[in-house]
């Protein structure tokens, strides 16, 4: 099945085992998988990207799987991706959340995958960017990504979806901890997940106060809504679900998704062009490289200075890429 042409026309037909490959294929930078990605960008483009982060253990893949089932009984096709998941995303601690994860598994209007940084040779932020765009191309109309808040790229993903949604839960000074990482500022809906434990109409009223002093929203704006749930029973999943909705069709009213779409765009491209550029450089500095001594000119005869030699590295790179010697990916 590794023939791209084979893979695009399998994807395009739907066929969950060509989407699990490319995307396997894409983590692992596999030959032709790039062609392939290539070619499905004119295909995507339609889906709901949403990204789900919060502290460990707050309860994303639980919550997770309760947004997915009532996706799905609003007759809505689902992707769900867990970036980089501390614990296996089928492996909750009660028998009764595998079951259910299970439940999912086997719906054919579901499809789930992990993403780990250990098998993304190319970067998880461009690896997960891949998955997401494959399965809106594969006809996903809902894809949730969930991510730990924890580094730069997880934030990224959640930024740089169309509506991000932040879970915290009681008596864990994780609001704090949220504001520090600063996936507070992301936030479109918020939720206080194990609204049945101590302490959570404590901690929704913290957090409704932050909402309310974190900006001035005005008429027709949208004021983040702080939301109550229990993955554990699906409480409060049907409220998620209508913000979820709601502030899609804000976003398409108020004319700012094609501004979301806009900025995601630029923040994949500008990855692409980072991790590419990176490469290249670091072909060209290293021991085998072509100007392996820059290193050794500035820190031992001391004859170039690091802006100088950088400059001569750019400009080396800028006239190897105008030959064309493929250098510059
Ligand atoms: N009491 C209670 N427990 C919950 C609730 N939601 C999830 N849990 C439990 O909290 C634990 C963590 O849930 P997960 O869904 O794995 O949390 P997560 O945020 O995805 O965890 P990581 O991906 O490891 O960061 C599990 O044991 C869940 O059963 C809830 O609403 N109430
Ligand atoms: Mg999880």
């Amino acid at each position: 099945m590794d023939n791209p042409q084979e893979l695009f026309d399998r994807l395009i037909a739907s066929d969950r085992r060509a989407a699990a490959r490319l995307i396997s294929m894409v983590e692992n930078n596999r030959p032709g998988a790039s062609e392939v990605v290539k070619r499905l960008h004119a295909h995507a483009g339609k889906a709901h990207i949403v990204g789900i982060t919060g502290s460990p253990g707050t309860g994303k893949s639980s919550l997770v799987s309760r947004v997915a089932r009532e996706l799905r009984n609003r007759r809505h096709t689902i992707g769900i991706i867990a970036v980089d998941p501390t614990s296996p995303f089928t492996g909750g601690a009660f028998l009764g959340d595998r079951i259910r994860m299970q439940e999912l598994a086997t719906d054919p209007g579901v499809f789930i995958r992990s993403m780990g940084s250990r098998g993304a040779l190319g970067g998880l932020a461009a690896a997960t960017n891949d998955a997401i765009n494959i399965l809106d191309a594969f006809g996903k109309d809902v894809i949730l990504v969930e991510t730990v808040g924890a580094g730069q790229a997880e934030v990224d993903i959640v930024r740089y979806a169309h509506t991000s949604i932040v879970i915290t839960m009681p008596g864990s000074g994780d609001e704090i901890q949220a504001i520090k990482s600063g996936i507070m500022e992301i936030g479109d809906i918020f939720c206080v997940n194990k609204a049945d434990r101590e302490g959570a109409a404590r901690a929704l009223a913290e957090l409704r106060m932050m909402v309310d002093t974190s900006g001035h929203f005005g008429e027709g704006e949208w004021k983040p809504p702080v939301i109550p749930t229990v993955a554990l029973t699906g409480q409060g999943s049907v409220e998620l679900v209508d913000a979820l909705q709601s502030h899609r069709a804000y976003l398409e009213a108020a004319g700012l998704l094609d501004q979301k779409v806009r900025e995601r765009a630029r923040a994949e491209l500008l990855e692409i062009i980072n991790r590419r550029v990176a490469r290249a450089v670091l072909a060209t500095v290293d021991e085998e490289g072509p100007m392996s001594g820059l290193v050794e000119r500035i820190a031992g005869t001391r004859e170039l200075d690091p802006h100088t030699a950088a400059r001569l590295v750019i400009e080396h790179l800028l006239k190897e890429s105008a030959a064309g010697d493929g250098r510059l990916p």
